[in-house]
């Protein structure tokens, strides 16, 4: 056994009481590991709660033993264990009341800041549900059919449904574990990824309006303002697919999707990129690097396709022509924040959309 999952095994052990935390923007993965490991300790006799910060995503309500989260606590927790979450700051004001307890970090970010008295942070891992399954494994406790439907949930959302490059042969190979103890996938997949409100659809066709193309079309973008959202009716987290969407052009390289926040004040702006970064265009590796974090990309390079050139092989439904493609300057209600302008605002919160 490691010796992080022997030291938290025994720190379960000598509570009495145990306090699981979920990150704030809940997911799949920090809510699936943290209800499993609800389980487990309830198993081994001690008293466990769940927090996590509001909004809880309505879409993982489905997830059993759900109703456990932010329920009423009576006696302060002695243990915390928290999943998922890469720093405090994912926590918000979660933990604001309680003091001195120990707090052990189990998780899979490349950047986690080891803020427990125990950090158990697998890099490698393709979600902290993988992470928490062999911590499992290695204490040696049945993993019950409840269990392993929050921990395939888990797998499943970290890995974008088995399609980010995340989804390796040991995430693979233990959400098949799962389903043998107890997981329907077609069920969870159902629930996660198939049951789309109206409002969802609306603001994906709305958002989806204002899509631009640059870099010699390898940078997508896209923006949701708050008039979009009032629009469709959807709620913010409604918002969370649309960056795959974007992610899924051919040829694509690098996708933005901007999302107001707050009007003129706070503009969250998520990431994703296609290709290994020495396969980069230079322009998109530009922005990505420096220039969008200040609300801003950078000048075309010379060697840029001119503009009404058309491609060599021309794409379906893309290539109409240049001249039709949104460029730097166009009107505002396309894409209001004007590569070369600036986003509004000096906070703007970024987001790396790997959860
Ligand atoms: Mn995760």
């Amino acid at each position: 056994m490691r010796p992080e999952s022997a030291q938290i095994l025994n720190l379960v052990q000598e509570s009495q009481r145990v306090l699981m935390v979920s990150h704030k923007d809940a997911d799949g993965d920090t809510l699936g590991s943290a209800l499993a490991m609800c389980d487990v300790i309830r198993g081994m006799g001690k008293a466990v709660t769940l927090r996590c910060p509001l909004p809880v995503p309505e879409v993982y309500s489905f997830l059993p033993g759900y109703d456990i989260v932010n329920q009423e606590e009576g006696t302060p927790p002695d243990l915390i264990l928290v999943m998922d979450a890469s720093n405090l700051d994912r926590l918000s004001d979660t933990l604001s009341d309680l003091d001195g307890q120990p707090l052990v970090n189990i998780d899979h970010h490349v950047s986690n800041t080891r803020f427990g008295v125990v950090n158990l942070v697998v890099p490698e891992a393709s979600s902290t549900a993988e992470v928490t399954y062999n911590m499992l494994l290695e204490w040696g406790v049945e993993i019950s059919p409840l269990a392993a439907t929050n921990l395939y949930c888990g797998i499943l959302t970290d890995t974008g449904g088995f399609l980010h490059e995340n989804t390796s042969y040991e995430a693979l190979s233990i959400a098949a574990e799962l389903v043998r103890l107890g997981a329907d996938p077609g069920d969870v997949a159902m629930r996660v990824y198939k049951n789309k409100k109206l409002s969802s659809i609306k603001l994906s066709a709305l958002v989806m309006g204002t899509i631009g193309f640059d870099c010699d079309d390898r940078l997508v973008y896209a923006y949701l303002s708050q008039a979009l959202l009032e629009k469709s009716g959807a709620r913010l987290e409604e918002a969370d697919g649309i960056i795959d969407m974007l992610n899924s052009v051919d040829g694509l390289e690098l996708a933005l999707f901007f999302k107001e926040i707050e009007p003129s004040k706070l503009t969250k702006v998520s990431i994703r990129s296609a290709r290994p970064a020495r396969n980069r265009h230079p322009r998109c590796r530009q922005a990505r690097r420096t220039d969008v974090g200040r609300g801003r990309l950078p000048a075309a390079p010379q060697h840029r396709r001119q503009a009404n050139r058309p491609r060599r092989n021309p794409r379906p439904g893309r290539d109409r022509g240049a001249a039709d493609l949104p460029r730097p300057g166009d009107p505002a209600d396309r894409f209001p924040f004007s590569p070369g302008q600036g986003i509004p605002g000096r906070d703007q919160d970024w987001q790396r959309q790997r959860h």
